[in-house]
Parts: structure tokens; sequence; C-alpha cells
């Protein structure tokens, strides 16, 4: 038997799999021991990653869409050529800026980078990535304040901490080996902090526990720093050394008062207290956030608050602190980096044009077939298709039909498109079945690159099994559409994801994510390797955080205190519609629009078929509503969806949950976005109950 270790590319933690292998088959999948990671422990996702596309007669050909509606399989080679020339004839007729594409933070690094090459450097299109609706608030935090897109942590600072504070994250279930680690801490005095708008699993296991006002939580990040520096429980000495503007926003945050906290935020000042004390006696004391801070209408200045406590308290840059943003999808660093699309491939701006000539250089392309600027944002896109702009559409790896905000106004852009392409595993996705063209892709475990996970790790993905006849991988496809779009020489040297890699790694030189000392080689030795590695340097420890010499990557190298005044709320509740809809993971074995996580039999047997919400059982009892009642729910734009409902003692008359497992849910959320990086406000949509 053979074992072969390769990544769960499920969520950002990136656990390591070893997968014995006998006569093409998998006979077992355990969780590598070694791996620093995942030490050991996967969730039950990773346990079951030999049932991908197992269960299901999944297409290996592409289906071509007939004037009737239905569909015909065609062969590989046709459907290059259909792509290649109505791409192109689009092109033409309507410019270059009038074709998209929507990309993942769920394909290797390799896959990403080409399809960059492909569809912005040559075709010169559109290309956002569905980590927009993720990880683009923390990117932009992250730029501003540190200088680079840059998350400073290792996962063992988990284990290394005293104070640990959560805000907006619930990672018992989202991201279960994280928490594993929390639980692996050996300090018994070690204080787990959760802040959240409901009392979700991390809250419950946590010893302290603050139920905030959806959205209030500018206000309270605000309030504390007031507290902190009132109390002097600062680090004067670091912040003169190491911050900028700390002056301008000790003055911002005295505006906030305490006298309105408990009606904004819904906690009180004994709660500041507490929070602020353990904070000031924490010795180690880390930050981290995901969803419920980067989801919102002001989602980047919120992140940034966390930051600002962070540094104004000394805590980042040592073992056991930090402000720290959790990545979601298994590759969504790895797409913020070298997706081509916001940025140049390694973080780099597409306005420097030193940085320009030096990548093209290192990759061996001409600079000039860079693009210009960033690309226009994922609701951009979306609105230029409504308004009959765009044209065309390319998606790969992301299921936007369910997923994306307001999903009933993406089902109706998609049928104003000339040319609709989606590249995924299964051809009855909710996007899928909408494609004027399907390109069928074999999973990861027949795949070959590198993914990037929430600590910086850059880890490997190897095929386990071998690819059926007519089977491709993403990378095939991606560069078969390349060449038979005429790419010739431009496609030389990225044949395969290895030659990529070692592109990709060289656009990296002497920038902040420097990965020049890594190869496909070193990976393999199966323990992953974090950003930077710089070539020549030795691995002494591979659980590195960064700005240990308190240096960051800004022109004058200190981090810059970022605030503003904050904003009123977009769509606040009203009379008729009182409540508001919260969204986000409901169980550890669902993942996102379930196309995967439906063929793990004990998933799809425990997890309810129906949409469900969860509603008080205070609000319930007043309304007259019961645990497994359908109920309908409509939100303030007048959409309708329907629900099971569940009472539940975890959420205050406010507020409802409902996961977005089911595609009811985004048919009731808004179209609103952070300023800055338009990232959907997900978690924030005023509803009413219609009862049934
Ligand atoms: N099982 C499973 N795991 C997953 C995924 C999955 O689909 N299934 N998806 C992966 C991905 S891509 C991501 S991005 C991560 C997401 O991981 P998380 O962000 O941890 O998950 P969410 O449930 O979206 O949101 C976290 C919490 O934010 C809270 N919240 C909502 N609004 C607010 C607010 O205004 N303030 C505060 N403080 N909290 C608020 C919610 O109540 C929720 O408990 O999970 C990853 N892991
Ligand atoms: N209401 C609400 N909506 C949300 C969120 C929320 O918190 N609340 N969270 C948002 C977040 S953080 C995220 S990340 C998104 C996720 O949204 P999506 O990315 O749309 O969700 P997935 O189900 O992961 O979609 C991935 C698709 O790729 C396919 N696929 C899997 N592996 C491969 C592969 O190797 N190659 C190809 N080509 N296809 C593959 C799958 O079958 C699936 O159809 O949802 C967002 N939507
Ligand atoms: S915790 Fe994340 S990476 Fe690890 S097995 Fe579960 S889904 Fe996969
Ligand atoms: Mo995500």
């Amino acid at each position: 038997m053979k074992i072969i270790q390769s990544t769960c590319n499920y969520c950002s933690i990136a656990c390591n799999m070893d997968f014995y292998v006998e006569d093409g088959k998998i006979k077992k999948v355990i969780p590598t021991e070694k791996y620093p990671v995942n030490k050991g422990f996967s969730c039950i996702k990773g346990l079951n990653l030999d049932k991908q596309q197992t269960i299901r007669n999944f297409p290996k050909y592409p289906l071509l869409k007939q004037e009737d509606g239905t569909r015909k399989q065609i062969a590989w080679e046709e459907a290059y050529s259909i792509f290649s020339k109505k791409m192109k004839s689009i092109v033409e007729k309507y410019g270059c800026e009038n074709v998209a594409c929507i990309s993942t933070g769920q394909l290797t690094l390799e896959d990403m980078s080409l399809v960059g090459h492909v569809f912005r450097n040559y075709i010169g299109g559109q290309l956002d990535g569905n980590t927009r609706l993720c990880m683009a608030t923390s990117v932009v935090a992250h730029k501003q304040s540190f200088g680079f897109d840059s998350p400073p942590y290792t996962l063992n600072d988990l284990e290394l901490s005293d104070v640990i504070v959560f805000i907006g994250a619930n990672p018992i279930v989202a991201h279960p080996i994280l928490w594993d680690r929390v639980k692996r801490n050996k300090d018994k005095n070690k204080k787990i902090v959760t802040i959240d708008i409901r009392r979700s699993e991390t809250a419950k296991n946590s010893n302290y526990f603050y139920e905030i006002k959806p959205k209030s939580d500018l206000q309270v990040l605000y309030i504390l720093a007031k507290y902190l520096i009132e109390k002097g429980w600062v680090d004067e000495e670091y912040i003169q050394k190491h911050t900028e503007n700390y002056a301008e926003f000790k003055e911002h945050v005295k505006k906030y008062k305490y006298e309105s906290l408990q009606e904004k935020t819904g906690i009180c000042f004994s709660d500041i207290e507490e929070l602020g004390k353990l904070i000031h006696e924490g010795k180690k004391v880390s930050f981290w956030w995901t969803m419920g801070i980067n989801q919102g209408y002001q989602a980047v200045r919120t992140a940034q608050a966390i930051i600002n406590l962070a540094v104004m308290t000394g805590n980042i840059g040592k073992p056991g602190t930090g402000a720290n943003s959790i990545t979601g999808q298994c590759n969504a660093m790895g797409s913020r980096l070298f997706s081509n699309s916001t940025g140049l491939y390694g973080g780099g701006d597409y306005a420097d044009e030193l940085k320009r000539k030096k990548i093209g250089e290192a990759i061996g392309v001409d600079p000039n077939i860079f693009p210009k600027g960033p690309t226009l944002p994922y609701n951009v896109i979306i609105e230029k298709i409504i308004s009959g702009e765009i044209k065309a559409l390319w998606i790969l790896c992301t299921n936007p039909r369910h997923s994306w905000i307001n999903n009933t106004e993406f089902q109706e852009a998609v049928k104003k498109l000339e040319l609709f392409v989606v590249q995924d595993l299964y051809d009855d996705t909710d996007s899928s079945l909408l494609a004027d063209l399907y390109l069928p892709v074999a999973s990861g475990l027949k795949k070959d690159g590198t993914i990037i996970n929430t600590e910086r790790r850059v880890s490997r993905i190897k095929p386990v099994l071998q690819k059926a006849d007519g089977e491709k991988t993403d990378f095939e496809v991606i560069y078969e559409i390349g060449k038979a779009l005429g790419m010739g020489d431009l496609l030389e040297g990225w044949e395969t994801p290895e030659k990529v890699f070692d592109k990709m790694v060289k656009a990296t030189k002497d920038s902040p994510c420097d990965m020049t000392g890594i190869n496909y080689k070193n990976l393999d030795e199966g323990y992953g390797i974090q950003w930077p590695f710089k070539k020549g340097e030795i691995l002494e420890n591979n659980e590195r955080r960064l700005f240990e010499n308190n240096e960051y990557y800004t022109p004058n190298k200190k981090v810059k205190f970022i605030f503003e005044d904050i904003l009123e709320n977009p769509t606040p509740t009203t009379e008729k519609y009182p409540y508001i809809l919260d969204t986000g993971r409901g169980t550890v074995g669902q993942w996102h629009t379930q196309t995967r996580t439906r063929e793990i039999n004990y998933v799809n047997d425990t997890v309810p078929k129906l949409p469900y919400i969860y509603i008080s059982k205070e609000l319930g009892e007043e309304q007259g509503i019961k645990t497994g009642d359908e109920i309908l729910i409509e939100s303030i734009n007048e959409r309708v969806s329907r629900f099971k409902v569940l009472l539940t003692e975890d959420l205050s008359k406010e507020v409802m949950f409902s996961p977005l497992h089911y595609i009811e849910t985004n048919n009731l959320t808004l179209s609103i976005y952070d300023t800055y990086s338009k990232e959907p406000s997900y978690k924030y949509t005023p509803i009413k109950i219609i009862k049934v």
C-alpha cells in the first residue's frame, strides 16, 4: 500500500492527510501526525476527502447548452474552440474590458496564476475572486496598517497565548483544528474571550462572552481603546518607537461616550472594565477575527480597530500575541498574492513601474502585458452584467448563484450574458445549471500544486489518484484554453504546475512574501514552509511570526493607527422590518453551498434537508411560533424565503440566524458593501416574519 501525503482543500487550516492507496483506490485517510498544523487530527471533512466525486456519477466531458435549454455532451477540443471563438468575438465587438472572470480561493496557486496569465495578461479582461466575499476587508486593512497584506501569526501562537480574544469568529464550527490548537494550550489560567452577536458554539465554550448588538464592534473597540488609554494600560515605549498617528487616534477615541455604550452596543461599562482588565493583565494577548468583522459596511475600519488595540498594548510580534485575521478557504492567501487580479503576482502593485519591470523579468514576460490597474471588484462586475456592458463571464471553482449576496440578482444577471462558462467538479450546482458551457474538472485528489494556509504556510497538494480517460484538471483546462486563444509563445514555461510555481516564487524576490527558498523538493519533505523564506535561509523554526523585529512594511517601517468616524447604518431596522438576519456557517460537516459535503453520508444524514432559521425562544413564545414550524421571512428588499424554525436560547429577540448552506439565505441578503474593500455585508439584513 502506498501512502501519499497531501493537503485538505476545504478550509484555510489546510491540514495534511495521509492517503493509503492500493489498486488505484483510497483504502483509508489518516491525518498526518508529523504535520505542524494539525498534528494527527482533522475534522470530518478532511477525513472524508476520499468521497470526493465518488458517489455521484459526474461527467468527464463538457456540456454545451442547446437552444431548447437541454445540454449536449461535446468533446474537449470542441469546448476549447467554442470558448476561444466566442470569447474573442465578444472582445472584438465590445472590448476586452467587457469580459470577466471570477476565480476562487479554492484552486491551487498554480491554477490561479495561470488563469491570471490567460485572462488578465493575455485577454485583458476583468478578473476577481470569491475571496472578495471573504478576505477583501483583511487585505485592505493589512495593506493600509502594515504596508503589506500580511497576517502576522503562526497557529502556535494559540498555544502560547494567555488571553485569546475571538471577535466575529466561530472556530469550533468553522476552523475545528484551530480550536484544537486552543485546547492544546497548557496554561490552566488562560482566558478565552468571545465577542459575537449570538451565543455561538465558540461563545459557549469561552470563559467570557460579550453579546453585542449587530455591527456595533467599532463602537466597542473605540471605547475599549479609550478606556485603556485613560487607565494608562498601553505600551508607550512600543507606541513611540514603532507606530505613527497615535496622538490623532487618542484624540479620536475621546469622542465616544461611555453613557451611550449600552444603547449602542448592548454591553455595559462594567463589561468594558472587565475586558480592559483582561487585556491589561494578560501577558500574551492575541486577537483573532473572521467574517463577523470582515463582512460589514464599515469592515476595514473595524479590522483596523482590532489592529490598533493589539499595537497600542504591545501585543504584536511576540509569541502568543497578534492582531490575527483568520482566512476561510484553503488557498485564500494564495489567491490574494498570486491571482493577478487586484494586484501583480507576489502582492505587487500594478502602478509600480519598477515592480512591473522586476516581475516581468522574473517570470519571463514583457511587463507591458500586465494590466495597467486593478480589476473591477466582484460587485461592479455583476452591476455591469446587469447594465448590459459586460457580455461574457467565466467562473472557476465558485458557486455564486448560491453564495453571492442578493443571489437572485445573480440569476437575473447571467441571463443577459452572451457567454457564461462554469468550470466545476459538478454539472448540477446552481451555477453550473445556468451555464452556456460547462467544463468538468477532476477533484483535488487528482491535482498537483500548492496552497497557502491561514498562517502563510505553503503546502503541497499531490495527485493521490490517477485521472480516468477524458478527465482534466483545472490546470490542464486553463492551459488548453490559453492555447486555443492563440497565446503561443506566451505559454512557454507555463506547461506544468511546478514550472509555474518556480516562476511565481521568482516574482516574490525581495518582497515581504519572499518565497525564493521554497520549491517542490523541500515542500515534499512534508512539513510545509511559511513565507517569507528566502533562498539560502536555513529553516530553524518552522512556526514563525512576522514583525518580531518591530519593523513593518510601510515606507517608514512603522505601523499606522487608522480610524474614522463611525458611519450610520445604511439599512437600519424599521418598524416594518424589525429583526436582523445574521448568516454564517451552520455545522462542521457542511461546506458553503454543499456541493462537496453532500457526498459525505454521515453529514447528509444528520443535517436538516430544508433551510432552517434560528429564532429566540422569547420571540417564538411571543409570536406563537414553535420549533419545526415553517415560516416565511421577508427582507427589506421585499424578497421572501421559506425556512423551518429552530427556537433557541442563544439569540436575543432582535437577531435571527440562518446558515449560508441553503440558497434561500442569500435570496434575502442585500447589496451592501464595505466602502474600501467592497466585501459584502452578509451579516446584517433587516427582516420581518410572515407566519405560515
Ligand atoms: N464547516 C465549515 N467550515 C468553514 C466553512 C464552511 O462553509 N463550513 N467556510 C470557510 C470559510 S470560506 C470561511 S470565510 C470561514 C468563516 O468562519 P467564521 O467567520 O468563523 O464563520 P461565520 O459563521 O461566517 O461567522 C462567524 C461569527 O460572526 C458572527 N457575527 C455576525 N455579525 C457579527 C457582528 O456584527 N459582530 C461580531 N462580533 N460578530 C458577528 C456570527 O454570529 C458568527 O458566529 O469558515 C471556513 N470554515
Ligand atoms: N449569507 C452568506 N453568504 C456567504 C457567506 C456568509 O457568511 N453568509 N460567506 C461568503 C464566503 S466567506 C465565501 S468564501 C463564499 C463561498 O462561496 P462559493 O465559493 O460559491 O462556495 P463553494 O460551495 O465553496 O463553491 C465552490 C464551487 O467549486 C466547486 N469545486 C470544488 N473543488 C473544485 C476544483 O478543484 N475545481 C473547480 N473548478 N471547482 C471545484 C464546488 O463543487 C463548488 O461548486 O460564500 C460567501 N457567501
Ligand atoms: S479543519 Fe479544515 S483543513 Fe482541517 S480537515 Fe477540517 S476542513 Fe480540512
Ligand atoms: Mo470565506
